[in-house]
């Protein structure tokens, strides 16, 4: 168990960082970021050839109808109910809600403009054992740790904005043979993810407040990194790298 965040250092230890290099701090480890991973620059820099997209599409799908869960086992966690209510628009972003699909249908006709049944994609008999293997961990940790540690886990969204205006900027030039309806997650999360982080970095910047609080919030980040890394090391054994 970490820390708790708000249980003041012993006397004498480092200061905390003032809230703006906090803030510098997390931002500094968009360094490592999948949008660098050689699997996805070569997805995102047209080279990757149509089954290393429907491996890409098929194994992230895995992580797609985790996320609910992760969410639902942050939730579980909190004992406040003005972040509880907050938090659980993720799960219905994903889920769906009333006439909303949810993110994991969209990511299902992502399947179908990519030329899988939605079964195929469905029975997850695609996903790689190191895919399967990083997202459980990502879930497990949610239920774990202390929601908080949940909530700054998911700050790898401060960069996904920019992977997410590649994939729609590029994949219809480089990939004309997607039909280009199936890139609408991409657009939903432009926004969605803008604002589900706005909310994680306000609660993180707030709740971690000892210097050593502070570095535990990096660990966490940094081993959400690994988690998305990891699912990209995996998924350039299983499809190659070279098109
Ligand atoms: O589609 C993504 C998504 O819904 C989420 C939720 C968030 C979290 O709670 O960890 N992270 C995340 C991400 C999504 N898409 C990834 C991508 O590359 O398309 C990026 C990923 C993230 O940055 O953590």
């Amino acid at each position: 168990m970490s820390r708790d965040p708000g249980v003041p250092e012993r006397r004498g230890g480092p200061q905390p960082w003032p809230r703006e290099e906090f803030e510098q701090r997390l931002r500094e480890r968009g360094r490592a970021y999948h949008v660098h991973h050689p699997f996805n620059l070569m997805l995102n820099g047209g080279q990757a050839t149509r089954e290393q997209i429907r491996g890409w599409v098929a194994n992230r799908f895995y992580y797609q109808i985790n996320i609910p869960l992760k969410d639902a086992a942050i939730i579980a966690n909190c004992a406040e109910r003005e972040v509880r209510r907050r938090w659980v628009q993720r799960l219905l972003d994903h889920d769906g809600h009333g006439a909303e699909p949810g993110g994991i249908e969209s990511w299902l006709r992502l399947a179908e403009a990519v030329g899988f049944a939605r079964a195929e994609v469905e029975s997850l008999q695609q996903v790689v054992p190191g895919v399967r293997f990083a997202v459980d961990a990502y879930v497990n940790f949610a239920r774990r740790a202390p929601w908080e540690e949940g909530v700054c886990a998911s700050l790898t969204e401060l960069f996904a904005p920019e992977i997410h205006r590649q994939r729609l900027a590029g994949w219809p030039v480089h990939y004309p043979w997607i039909d280009p309806a199936g890139l609408s997650y991409f657009q939903s999360r432009m926004s969605l993810a803008r604002r589900d982080v706005e909310f994680a970095l306000a609660l993180t910047l707030e709740r971690f407040r000892t210097r050593a609080a502070q570095e535990r919030a990096l660990e966490v980040l940094q081993f959400k990194l690994d988690v998305l890394w990891q699912m990209n090391d995996a998924m350039a054994l299983a499809y190659g790298l070279k098109s």
